[in-house]
């Protein structure tokens, strides 16, 4: 966003403008990745990663949880945000503290002063998953960018356009990497190709990714 306002201003060492309104701060969540793994940690041990099922029936490669006001969930009947998690009536755990500045120092830092994001979703990769090209639609709110934080073991993101048919970029995302995706970018096709198995000193054989979102 920063270079659509301010198209002179100076960009920050280190941070890179990947298109108008996408902005990787590589490294930036180096220094406090054992936080934010402990963080998931506490999260997911009261709600376990699972893989859910698409609409069409078949079972997401990657797992997932949630915490924040509400979660993402899919099922046969679609996708959708949910204040409670899936077959109960409980809530999803609150965003931890460490979870919740992260993301909004991200996106102040990229020209998203106002970010309250109500949903971290937690995605988990083991060797072989991936996520095919799609673009995030289930969020009301479009204004505000999505935050990611790459935790782990690389992997290569696919950063397409506006269509599904527009040939994707590759970007290498490595531990510790954000990306913010706002403004123009906000709608454009994305993905992750699968992920090679290796040996994490943080998480071993596993990349997380945290998304943060503003649904309503
Ligand atoms: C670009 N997750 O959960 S994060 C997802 O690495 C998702 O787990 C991927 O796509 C992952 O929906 C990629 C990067 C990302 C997230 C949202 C975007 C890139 C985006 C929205 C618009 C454009
Ligand atoms: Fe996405």
């Amino acid at each position: 966003m920063t270079g659509e306002l301010f198209p002179d201003a100076p960009t920050p060492v280190g941070d890179e403008v990947l298109a108008p309104g996408a902005m990787l701060l590589r490294g930036y969540a180096v220094g406090r990745a054992e936080a934010l793994v402990a963080a998931v940690e506490e999260v997911q041990s009261r709600v376990p990663f699972v893989h859910l099922v698409t609409p069409g029936g078949h079972t997401m490669s990657v797992a997932m949880t949630n915490c924040g006001r509400v979660g993402w969930v899919s099922d046969r009947r679609g996708y959708r945000y949910a204040a409670t998690r899936p077959g109960t009536d409980q809530p999803w755990p609150d965003m931890p503290d460490v979870l919740r500045e992260l993301a909004e120092e991200a996106a102040r830092r990229s020209g998203f002063p106002d970010f309250d994001p109500d949903a971290c979703l937690i995605n988990r990769y083991e060797p072989g998953a991936r996520m095919s090209l799609h673009q995030d639609r289930d969020e009301n709110d479009r204004q505000a960018p999505i935050v990611s934080v790459s935790l782990g073991l690389p992997a290569v993101f696919q950063f397409g356009g506006f269509q599904r048919s527009d040939r994707p970029a590759r970007i290498p995302l490595a531990h510790g990497d954000v990306v913010v995706w706002g403004g123009p970018s906000r709608m454009r096709f994305h993905g992750v190709l699968a992920v090679k198995p290796g040996d994490h000193p943080l998480l071993g054989n596993c990349r997380i990714n945290l998304t943060f979102r503003k649904v309503f």
